[in-house]
């Protein structure tokens, strides 16, 4: 008999694709896994590892006897719930923004910075937000090799990120616009979608249309010209790196793509950094899939690696004019490795030492 595990969110889009990977995974070291959710959605019944079980309702009662809970729910449910958890015992493991930059909080890729999640005051572990994890990775392996001190990205956001609500109006608008001849006048896209009654006023993407378009925002505005995903790179990178003082400049971007974040990385080391040597760093992670063959056009892309684990990265090119500088490309799902998989990972990495 393992320790237990909880699921908080179970029935949400990251949640859903927990229990995908939980069913995954050859073995698990659990013995009892419990799914909790909203009152909505008790009673509802999955099947987890042949077994169906029934989703139990988020009360205090829910955590006891739980040994690790995770968390897959919006930010003001795990700042109630995660300290609940704790205090009745379970390390919370939570996905949200709630807890990643408190002090007393481990920001954790397990990685990059595994030993953190023994140092929790709060019986809370933090993951990432999925845009920092989907080049931890890489920028992790690259960092202790070469000695990271400059870090330049723009992403391009998958629709999912924002979540359900976010790939059901990707879908809607493409429907909308599709087989229109649309995109050569500005503002065509927007009247389209807006005859066909996809308002612009409740997208989830900032009033402005994701089919046929990019959008320069991500997340909240949060002033000085900065929306909240690029401070997010910018803090946390810092966190799970260990550099406090790294210079960090992000733009974010929104790409009509259902799942799979992408960066554009342009990173600077201490030390002299060459394309064979960071081949060499990306080759020994196991986590990294490296696809790096520009002219034979074998490079990775949202659309032919999403679902996978590992984070992909191609592109790498030691920058023109800018020594001991790289320039290269990642996608990572950030449903899986940007979210759940990480989170399970923290999760996984704690079983030997609970229960
Ligand atoms: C997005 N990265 O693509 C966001 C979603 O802090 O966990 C995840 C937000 C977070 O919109």
């Amino acid at each position: 008999q393992g320790p237990t595990l909880a699921l908080v969110g179970a029935t949400g889009a990251v949640g859903t694709v927990m229990i995908d990977i939980i069913n995954g995974r050859e073995s698990v070291p659990w013995g009892e896994i419990r799914l909790i959710a909203s009152a909505r959605s008790a009673g509802k019944k999955i099947v987890v590892r042949g077994e169906e079980l029934t989703v139990i309702e988020l009360k205090p009662e829910a955590f006891d006897g739980v040994d690790v809970a995770m968390f897959d729910v919006p930010d003001e449910i795990s700042a109630e719930w995660a300290p609940v958890a704790a205090a009745r015992g379970a390390v919370a493991v939570d996905n949200s923004g709630a807890f990643r930059l408190d002090d007393e909080v481990p920001l954790v890729v397990p990685e990059v910075n595994a030993a953190k999640t023994a140092d929790r005051p709060k019986g809370i572990i933090a993951n990432p937000n999925c845009t920092t994890l989907s080049m931890m990775a890489a920028l992790g392996a690259l960092h202790r090799e070469f000695g990271l001190q400059e870090l330049v990205v723009a992403s391009y956001q998958a629709a999912s990120g924002a979540g359900q609500d976010g790939i059901d109006r990707l879908y809607a608008e493409l429907e909308a616009v599709a087989g229109k001849g649309l995109g050569s006048k500005a503002g065509d896209v927007r009247a389209a979608l807006e005859a066909a009654g996809l308002s612009l006023s409740d997208t989830p993407f900032a009033g402005t249309p994701l089919a046929l378009n990019v959008i320069p925002s991500a997340g909240s505005y949060k002033g000085d010209g900065w929306f909240s995903e690029e401070l997010k790179v910018r803090n946390e990178s810092r966190k799970i790196l260990g550099i406090p003082d790294l210079k960090v400049s992000a733009t974010c971007v929104r790409v009509p793509v259902v799942t799979t974040h992408s960066l554009a990385v342009h990173a600077t080391f201490s030390r002299e950094v060459t394309v064979e040597a960071a081949h060499k760093v990306f080759e020994a992670q196991p986590s990294i899939v490296l696809v790096d063959d520009a002219e034979n056009g074998r490079f990775p892309s949202p659309a032919e690696v999403v679902g996978g684990d590992p984070t992909y990265v191609g592109r790498v090119r030691q920058a023109l004019d800018f020594p001991n500088t790289l320039d290269f490309f990642v996608c990572g799902d950030n449903l899986r490795k940007g979210a759940a998989l990480n989170t399970y990972e923290i999760a996984e990495h704690l079983a030997p030492t609970l229960g």
